[in-house]
C-alpha cells in the first residue's frame, strides 16, 4: 500500500488483506474462466437487481481456508484481525431475502463448481442507513464506496452500449430501432470463491457511464456548464442508487430503465463470451443458462431476442426458441403489489423495439395453443404483465417453497401451468453454512467440528450426527454454553455500538427482516405490550425474562409500517425503564439492520420469530439462518416454515395460527377483526393502552388509526391470530424453564438442518433446470 507497516492504518491493512486475498484467489479465478472456455463448459449466469454477499474478506479467508494464517499473520503484525474486518463496509446492494439469496447461491455455485456470472448493477449509493429519530425511522445515504472496493476489479475494457429510446420502424423483413441514446455499461467483477478456494466464480456488476458524446461542448463552451452536462447526469444516475422497495409496487421509469440496463449488458456479455468461442447461435442453449431472479430481469427474453434477430440474423422463431431454452425463471412472491407491470406507453417510449418483440411473442404463444391460451395476455388494460412475459419464455418457472410452487401453480399461472404442464417446478430456498455457521457462530462451527469431524461444511446432511448427542447432558452443555458465548459477543457489540445493555441470561426472541404488514411486526409488539400488562398484573408469578430484539428496515414510503417501528421504539421508551418490569422484559431494535448485524443476532437467539399472515411469505430464508444456528421457531404454517417444521418435528416447532387456506376463508367473512378483538380480553386490553396514549403521552392520539385499522379491517389477520399466538409464546416459556429439554429441542433442529444448504439448492436447480453439471 506505499505505507511503512509502523505507520499503516486499519484502512490501511485492510486494504492490503484485500488484495493479498485477492491475489491469493487470482490463480483460480483465472483457471476456472479458462476452463470454462477451453472446455466449452455450460455456465450459468445469474441476473440479479439485488446482491447482498455481506462483509468479503472473512468469507474470502474461510473459503480459501487461510482464516487461521491470517488471523496469525495479523498476530505477528501487533494488529488484531478484528479490527481490521470490522471497519468493512457491507455492500448493500439490495433489499433483504431475494438479493441475500442471491449471494448464498453464488457462493454455493463457486463451492460446487458451477461454472457461473452473477450480473447486477453497481449501485454508487445501497440500501439507505437507517437510523431512529424520537423512535421514527430516518433514511441517510450509504457511502459504501469511499475507502474504495479494493477487493473487485474495475474492467473499463470490457464495456457495452445500452440503447434507450427513439423509433422503430418496420420494413418489410427486418426492422430497424434507431435509439435516441446509449449509454454505456462498464463492468466491475468480484471474485466469488468456492469452498476450498479450487473454484472461483465472478459477480459482475454494471456501472452507468455516459457515451463520450453526452457532454454537450457547444453548451459548455457557452458557458452552460450545468445544462451541458445533463444527458451525462441521467446516464449516471442510472446506477447511482438502489431503489429501496421490497415486494411493493414500483412505477418509475427509472426502475426499467435500470433492469434494461443490467439486462442488455448482461445478455450482451453472455453473447459475447459465446461468441469467443463458438459460431453457430444455435447452439447457445448447450453452453449457457440465464436464471431471472424475479421478473426485474425479464426483459432478458425480448432482450436476448432482439439481439439474435436484430444484430445476429438470426429468425424471429429461431430465437425466441432459442431464449426459452436458456432462461429460467425464479417467482419470489404473490403479492399483487409486486407482480411488476410496465404501461404500454412508457415501454413504447424507451424500448419500442422490446414492445414489438413483446407483442410477437404473445401472437405467438396465441397461434401455438390456440384458444387452450385464450386467458394469457401478456399486454392488458395497457399494461406489460412481467410475469406471465418470464413464463412464456423460459422453460423453468420455480416457486421458492412447497407451499408457495403449490400456490403460484394454482393462483397465479393456472392459464400458463396448463398450457404446458411441468414447466413449474418448486426448489426450496437454501443457505450458504459457510457465511451462516462457519463464519457467523465459530463458537458452535468448533463444536459441531469437534464432535462430528470436518467436512460438514460442504456436506450439510452430516449435521445429523450430531442427533445421538443430544442426549449426552455433557454435549448438551457444551452446546449451551456456545448459545453463552454468542450471546455475549452480542453484548459487548451492542454495548460499543449502541450502548444497548443486553441482559444474556434472558431468553433471546428476535424478529429480523424487512418491515412490512404481512410480516406482522405488530403482531409481535402487541403481544409484548400485552406481556407487559400481565407481568404488571402479577408481578409474583415467575416469568421468564425476555429480551425482544427487533431489526429491519422500513420502504421509505411505506407509511403503515413506518408507524409500526414508531410504536416498538415507542413501547420500548416506556417498557424498559419500568422497574417494575425491566429484570424480565426489555425491548431492543438496534438500527440498521444488515447482514453483518444479521451474523451478531442469529447465533446468539433462543427463539426465532417467523410469524407472517399464512400464504404471504414466499419462503424466508432468516427462518433456514436462525435454527441452523440453534434456535427455536415460533411460526405459522408459511413458506419454507411448514418444510423446516417437516425436518427437525412438529414437537421441536411453536406452531400457531390460521393456515393459508383458513386465512382466504376468514377474509371472507365480514367484521372478522371485531369478531376476534371482542373475543380476546388481552387484545382488548392492549389496544385500549395504545389507544389511551400509554406510549405516547405527549400526543395520545398517535396510533388511534393503527388501532382502528385493526378494530375494522385487519388484512393480516392480527386480530385473528392473537390469542393462538399466545399461547404458543406460553409453550416457549414452560419449554425454556427446562433448560435440558430446550438444549435438545434446539440441537435437534440443528442436526435436522441440512436440506436447507443452498448446495443442494443450486445442485437441484443445476440438475432441472440449468443442465449444467459441475466442472470438477
Ligand atoms: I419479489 N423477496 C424479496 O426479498 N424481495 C423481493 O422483491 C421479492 C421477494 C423475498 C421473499 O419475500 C421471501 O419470502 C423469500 O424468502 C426471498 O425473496 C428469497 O426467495
Amino acid at each position: 500500500m506505499g505505507v511503512e507497516p509502523s505507520r499503516a492504518q486499519l484502512l490501511d491493512w485492510r486494504l492490503a488483506l484485500a488484495h493479498t486475498l485477492r491475489e491469493q484467489a487470482t490463480d483460480s479465478w483465472l483457471d476456472s474462466a479458462r476452463r470454462t472456455r477451453e472446455d466449452g463448459l455450460k455456465s450459468v449466469n445469474y441476473l440479479s437487481m439485488e446482491f447482498l454477499p455481506g462483509r468479503l474478506l472473512e468469507d474470502a479467508a474461510i473459503n480459501l481456508r487461510l482464516r487461521d494464517s491470517v488471523s496469525a499473520s495479523f498476530d505477528d503484525l501487533g494488529v488484531n484481525f478484528a479490527d481490521v474486518v470490522a471497519g468493512e463496509p457491507d455492500p448493500a446492494l439490495g433489499n433483504g431475502g431475494l438479493g441475500r439469496l442471491a449471494a448464498c447461491y453464488l457462493e454455493s455455485m463457486a463451492t460446487l463448481a458451477c461454472p457461473a456470472h452473477g450480473y447486477g448493477l453497481r449501485y454508487e449509493r445501497g440500501l439507505f442507513r437507517q437510523h431512529f429519530e424520537d423512535g421514527r425511522q430516518v433514511e441517510r445515504p450509504d457511502e459504501w464506496l469511499t475507502s474504495g472496493d479494493p477487493f473487485s476489479l474495475s474492467r473499463p475494457a470490457t464495456a457495452y452500449a445500452v440503447p434507450f429510446g427513439g423509433e422503430v420502424s418496420d420494413d418489410d423483413g427486418g426492422t430497424a430501432w434507431r435509439p435516441e441514446t446509449r449509454l454505456v455499461a462498464a463492468a466491475h467483477d468480484t471474485p466469488v470463491i468456492g469452498y476450498g478456494g479450487g473454484w472461483v466464480n465472478t459477480l459482475r456488476l454494471w456501472s452507468a457511464l455516459p457515451a463520450a458524446d453526452l457532454l454537450d461542448l457547444d453548451r459548455f463552451s457557452a458557458g452552460d456548464f450545468f445544462g451541458a452536462a445533463e444527458t451525462e447526469t441521467w446516464a449516471r444516475t442510472l446506477s447511482r442508487v438502489l431503489y429501496p422497495t421490497d415486494t411493493t409496487d414500483l412505477g418509475r421509469r427509472l426502475r426499467l430503465s435500470q433492469e434494461h440496463f443490467l439486462t442488455s449488458a448482461s445478455v450482451q456479455d453472455v453473447l459475447h463470451r459465446f461468441l469467443e468461442t463458438q459460431q453457430d447461435l444455435r447452439r447457445l442453449p448447450e453452453h449457457a443458462a440465464i436464471q431471472m431472479n424475479d421478473t426485474h430481469p425479464a426483459l432478458a427474453g425480448p432482450e436476448l431476442i432482439r439481439l439474435l434477430v436484430d444484430e445476429h440474423g438470426v429468425g424471429f422463431d429461431t430465437a425466441a426458441d432459442l431464449a426459452v431454452q436458456v432462461l429460467g425463471y425464479t417467482n419470489h412472491t404473490l403479492l399483487p403489489e409486486a407482480l411488476e407491470m410496465w404501461p404500454v406507453d412508457l415501454m413504447r417510449h424507451l424500448l419500442p423495439r422490446h414492445l414489438q418483440i413483446i407483442e410477437r411473442l404473445d401472437q405467438r404463444v396465441h397461434a401455438v395453443h390456440g384458444s387452450a391460451a385464450d386467458d394469457v395476455h401478456l399486454i392488458e388494460h395497457g399494461q406489460v404483465k412481467m410475469g406471465e412475459l418470464a413464463v412464456v419464455t423460459s422453460h423453468r418457472v420455480n416457486g421458492v417453497s412447497a407451499l408457495h410452487t403449490d400456490l403460484v401453480r394454482r393462483n397465479l399461472f393456472p392459464h400458463l401451468e396448463a398450457l404446458t404442464p411441468g414447466r413449474i417446478l418448486n426448489v426450496t430456498n437454501g443457505i450458504t453454512p459457510r457465511r451462516w455457521l462457519a463464519l457467523a457462530n465459530p463458537a458452535l462451527a468448533d463444536l459441531v467440528t469437534e464432535t462430528i469431524g470436518p467436512g460438514w461444511e460442504t456436506d450439510l446432511d452430516r449435521l445429523r450426527e450430531l442427533e445421538p448427542h443430544a442426549e449426552d447432558p455433557n454435549f448438551l452443555e457444551a452446546f449451551g454454553r456456545t448459545k453463552h458465548l454468542a450471546k455475549h459477543r452480542l453484548a459487548t457489540w451492542l454495548d460499543e455500538e449502541h450502548g444497548i445493555e443486553l441482559p444474556v441470561e434472558a431468553l433471546l426472541d428476535v424478529q429480523v427482516k424487512r418491515l412490512h404488514e404481512y410480516k406482522r411486526q405488530l403482531l409481535n409488539i402487541l403481544w409484548t405490550v400485552s406481556r407487559w400488562q400481565r407481568i404488571k398484573a402479577d408481578p409474583g408469578a415467575d416469568w421468564v425474562p425476555r429480551v425482544k430484539i427487533f431489526g429491519g428496515k422500513a420502504a421509505p414510503s411505506y407509511t403503515a409500517v413506518k408507524d409500526i417501528i414508531r410504536l416498538i421504539n415507542d413501547v420500548g421508551a416506556v417498557i424498559n425503564s419500568d422497574p417494575e418490569t425491566r429484570e424480565r422484559l426489555r425491548i431492543i431494535y438496534p438500527p440498521n439492520y444488515n447482514v453483518t448485524m444479521a451474523e451478531k443476532l442469529i447465533p446468539a437467539a433462543d427463539l426465532s420469530e417467523q410469524i407472517s399472515t399464512a400464504g404471504m411469505e414466499a419462503s424466508g430464508t432468516g427462518n433456514m439462518k436462525f435454527a441452523l444456528n440453534g434456535a427455536l421457531t415460533i411460526g405459522t404454517l408459511d413458506g419454507a416454515n411448514v418444510e423446516i417444521r417437516e425436518e427437525v418435528g412438529a414437537e421441536n416447532f411453536f406452531l400457531f395460527g390460521l393456515t393459508a387456506d383458513e386465512v382466504l376463508a376468514r377474509r371472507e367473512q365480514p367484521g372478522h377483526a371485531r369478531a376476534a378483538i371482542e373475543q380476546s380480553q388481552p387484545l382488548q386490553d392492549v389496544l385500549q393502552a395504545i389507544a389511551e396514549g400509554t406510549f405516547s403521552p405527549e400526543e395520545p392520539a398517535r396510533y388511534s388509526g393503527l388501532v382502528d385499522h385493526l378494530w375494522n379491517s385487519d388484512w393480516f389477520l392480527v386480530a385473528s391470530d392473537f390469542d393462538a399466538y399466545n399461547s404458543s409464546q406460553e409453550l416457549v416459556d414452560m419449554s425454556y424453564r427446562d433448560p435440558l429439554r430446550w438444549q435438545r429441542m434446539a440441537v435437534t433442529n440443528v442436526a435436522r438442518m441440512g436440506s436447507f444448504s443452498s448446495d443442494r439448492a443450486v445442485r437441484h436447480y443445476m440438475r432441472e433446470i440449468w443442465n449444467v453439471p459441475p466442472a470438477q
